[in-house]
C-alpha cells in the first residue's frame, strides 16, 4: 500500500495485540509482535538473531520504577530539579508542565533526554537489573577504548508530551541495539528495516542519521525515494520494552504525555557491524590507516571477549558496573 504523502506503510499500528492479532501486511517484512514471559533462548533464535524487532511487555517489570513513573510522581520527587534542554534552563516540574499542556498543534520541547547516571543518579537503582535479554553487553569491556563510546550516553530518560517528534530519523550510532521502555503514556515509532538506506537519504556526514527534514512528515518533491521506503509504525505503551536491532532505522514521537528509558547493547552478534561502522568512521575523517588498526584490534579483542562470554562475562545486571 502507498498512499500519497505518507511512503509506503507497512501497517499502522503493527503491534497493537499479541501475536495473533497483529495487523496483516503485504510488506516483505515480519510485523512486530507483542510478547509477555518470553524465555531468553526464544528470544535470540526468534529476535536478536534474525534482527527482528520486538515489544516485550514485562522485560522491565522488576524496575522499582515500573508503575511509578507518571508525571505526578516525578513532580512530586524532582520538581525543583534544575535541567537544561536545547540550550534553555528549567525546572523539572516546569517542563513537565509545559509537556502536559503539548499539543500536535503547539508542541512542548522534545526530545527532554538526559543522561541517568549524570543528571538523575538518584535513579539509577531504579532502572535495575538490567534486564536479561539485553545482556551480555560488551560496552563496559576492559578491552574496549572507551573513548569510542565519547559523547554516547548509554542510559537516558526522555521526557515528551502530545506532538513532540524526534528530531532526525536515525539508526543507534556504532550499530548498538536499541532497548527502548516506555515507563508512561504512550509513543509512536516509525521504523524502517535495514537496506533501505539508498532511499533514506543518508547525511554523508553522519552516516547513521538521514539528512530529509521533516521527516515525519518528508517534502517527497525533494526525496522522492523516500516514496518506495516501506516503514511501520509501533505503538509502545506504558510497561512496554521495544528491542529495535542494530540498524534499523527509526523515529519516535509521543501521542500522549510520556517517559521512556533508553540504552544500547554491544554483543558478539552486532559486533562485526559496530567493527564496521567504527572502522568506516575513521576511514570517513581522514585517518583510515589509524581505522584499519583499531579494526583489527577489535576484531582480536571480539575473540577473547567471546571466550570471556562463554565464562559469564558482561552480564552484569547493576548500571555502571564493569
Ligand atoms: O524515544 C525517542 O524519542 C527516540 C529515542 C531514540 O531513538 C534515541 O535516542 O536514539
Ligand atoms: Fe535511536
Amino acid at each position: 500500500m502507498q498512499t500519497e504523502g505518507e511512503g509506503v506503510m507497512a501497517s499502522e499500528w503493527a503491534a497493537t495485540a499479541g501475536p495473533s492479532s497483529v495487523v496483516a501486511t503485504t510488506q516483505p517484512f515480519v510485523e512486530v509482535e507483542r510478547r509477555s514471559g518470553l524465555g531468553y533462548a526464544e528470544f535470540v533464535s526468534r529476535y536478536r538473531r534474525p534482527r527482528r524487532p520486538v515489544i516485550l511487555t514485562d522485560a522491565a517489570a522488576a524496575w522499582p520504577l515500573y508503575g511509578q513513573a507518571s508525571p505526578d510522581d516525578f513532580r512530586r520527587r524532582f520538581a525543583q530539579k534544575p535541567v537544561r534542554v536545547r540550550g534553555r534552563d528549567y525546572r523539572l516540574g516546569e517542563l513537565l508542565d509545559l509537556l502536559q499542556a503539548s499539543t500536535p498543534d503547539q508542541p512542548g520541547p522534545y526530545p527532554c533526554k538526559f543522561a541517568i547516571a549524570v543528571d538523575f543518579p538518584e535513579l539509577i537503582e531504579d532502572v535495575a537489573p538490567r534486564f536479561g535479554y539485553s545482556l551480555p553487553d560488551r560496552q563496559g569491556s576492559r578491552l574496549l577504548p572507551q573513548r569510542l563510546f565519547h559523547g554516547v550516553n548509554n542510559l537516558e530518560i526522555f521526557f515528551g508530551g502530545p506532538g513532540g517528534e524526534f528530531p532526525y530519523l536515525h539508526y543507534d550510532v556504532m550499530r548498538l541495539h536499541a532497548w527502548i521502555t516506555q515507563l508512561h503514556g504512550d509513543k509512536e515509532f516509525t521504523v524502517y528495516a535495514p537496506g533501505q538506506e539508498h532511499l533514506l537519504y543518508v547525511n554523508p556526514e553522519i552516516p547513521w542519521q538521514s539528512s530529509v527534514e521533516n521527516h515525519h512528515h518528508p517534502d517527497y518533491e525533494r526525496y522522492p525515494l523516500m516514496r518506495q521506503a516501506v516503514s511501520q509504525k509501533i505503538l509502545v505503551r506504558a510497561g512496554e520494552t521495544l528491542f529495535l536491532p542494530c540498524g534499523w532505522w527509526h523515529t519516535a514521537r509521543s501521542l500522549t504525555p510520556t517517559i521512556s528509558v533508553a540504552f544500547d547493547q554491544l554483543g558478539a552478534d552486532n559486533w562485526p557491524d559496530f567493527v564496521s561502522d567504527v572502522v568506516a568512521e575513521r576511514r570517513r575523517l581522514g585517518v583510515g590507516a589509524k581505522g584499519e588498526l583499531l579494526g583489527a584490534y577489535l576484531r582480536a579483542a571480539g575473540v577473547l571477549m567471546r571466550v570471556a562470554e562463554c565464562f559469564g562475562a558482561h552480564r552484569r545486571t547493576r548500571w555502571g558496573d564493569r
